[in-house]
């Protein structure tokens, strides 16, 4: 019998600066009800679910961005949440914006069991954006300058009957991420994100932006041979636009549903977690195929070294 895991990709229409966190907490346990009423036994939430997505937002005084960031997990405010992940026996993955309590701060997500305790945490690593003051752009990537880069590495954790890892939007786009994880036999990763309709630096389409994000998660799930759910939270916050496109994707890099609002939408798939194991023992059998000896680069330098012209 093979082994199957129903997911649900639970994706947020906007957050806008003036919402409470109790407001957003009910948004969340109303599609974990749905998620559990479709049958599903895990639920992927978005990057950075209670707030808003503020580093858009240039705060000029220190402690004027403390509002967005979570002290404790679960919290007063977030643990309904819990209680009720816990009383239906149903797991989650959540993004939010971490306080470490040691002066140290993360855009982070947890990893919660069907008894609504945390198994795990990952830190983002690929945090995109600046850290300076642009105020002539249209809006601000400051992740840069609200967090920094996690430093907890990309574990997996045996959990739902799978090998589970976590990412976090940006991370979509590279593929080491994917593969130190792949290299570790996940067999589900966990993503959620924000993503701006409009790049900042050149011109793009919707479509394009679009196309990168699908080609970026339907790669990572093909070439590591694992299911992905990506999540987003959609529409216009306050003004600036986000695209939705939340997806589970199969190791076959097919996308096996997705969203079409951008809004609160709960969409889930019935995973064969066996899939991976296909593709894991023919095309990407790592163990037969890598070469390792021609890889070195990939960790020995970080940038682009271009050959001499003379
Ligand atoms: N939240 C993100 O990491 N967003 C980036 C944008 C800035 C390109 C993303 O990769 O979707």
């Amino acid at each position: 019998m093979s082994r199957r895991l129903k997911v649900a990709s639970a994706q947020l229409g906007p957050i806008h600066l003036a919402d409470d966190r109790p407001s957003v907490v009910k948004r969340l346990v109303e599609m974990l009800k749905e998620a559990h009423g479709m049958g599903c036994r895990f639920v992927v939430f978005p990057e950075l679910a209670l707030t808003t997505f503020f580093p858009r937002y240039w705060y000029d005084q220190a402690g004027e961005a403390d509002r967005f960031f979570e002290y404790e997990m679960p919290s007063a405010e977030t643990r309904p949440l819990f209680d009720l992940a816990a009383k239906l026996n149903i797991g989650f993955y959540l993004g939010y914006a971490e306080a470490d309590g040691e002066g140290r701060r993360f855009n982070s997500s947890v990893l919660v069991d069907t008894d609504g305790k945390i198994l795990g945490k990952y830190r983002k690593v690929h945090l995109p954006g600046h850290a300076d003051n642009r105020p002539h752009l249209p809006f601000q990537h400051l992740e840069k300058k609200y967090f920094e880069p996690g430093d907890l590495g990309f574990p997996v954790w045996r959990a739902f009957d799978s090998i589970l890892g976590m990412l976090i939007c940006n991370d979509r786009r590279w593929p080491e991420a994917y593969r130190v994880m792949g290299l570790q036999g996940v067999e589900l990763i966990a993503l959620g994100f924000n993503t701006p309709s409009h790049n900042i630096y050149h011109p793009e389409t919707p479509h394009l932006r679009m196309f990168h994000h699908r080609l970026s998660v339907q790669a990572g799930a093909y070439q590591n041979a694992t299911w992905v759910v990506a999540t987003a939270k959609a529409g216009a916050e306050d003004g600036y636009h986000m695209f939705g496109g939340s997806c589970i994707v199969a190791p076959t890099g097919e996308i096996m549903a997705q969203t079409v609002s951008e809004e609160d939408e709960v969409v889930a798939f019935d995973c064969d977690l066996d899939l991976c194991r296909h593709y894991k023992a023919s095309t990407f059998a790592f163990e037969r195929h890598r070469r390792i000896e021609h890889y070195t680069r990939i960790t020995a330098q970080t940038g682009v070294t271009l050959p001499s012209e003379d």
